[in-house]
């Protein structure tokens, strides 16, 4: 396959997945609206305001999960349940 024709579908793929309504153009809101599908879901009462601690629901569930005695304080042995597991998740190439 030449690289320059898959280079191509590839620009387009992304063209299409802001473009929602088809119209060949993306508006601001289109260019917005995957941060805003990322903004509801961690908006949980849906109030359009995010809250520290809906902002930061995925470490509040780490914590909650990891706190076993539920004393509100994680001990060495709690913390290390909550280890993240080697390639699991996508590390900052930076
Ligand atoms: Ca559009
Ligand atoms: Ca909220
Ligand atoms: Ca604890």
């Amino acid at each position: 396959m030449p690289p320059v024709a898959s280079e191509l579908s590839r620009e387009q793929q992304r063209f299409f997945r802001y473009d929602r309504d088809r119209d060949q153009r993306i508006t601001r809101n289109e260019m917005l609206s995957t941060r805003t599908n990322a903004f509801r879901d961690l908006d949980k009462d849906g109030n359009n305001l995010l809250t520290f601690e809906e902002w930061a629901v995925t470490t509040v569930e780490r914590f909650d999960q990891a706190d076993a005695d539920r004393n509100g304080e994680l001990n060495q042995k709690e913390f290390a349940t909550i280890a993240p597991k080697p390639g699991a998740t996508p590390a900052c190439r930076c």
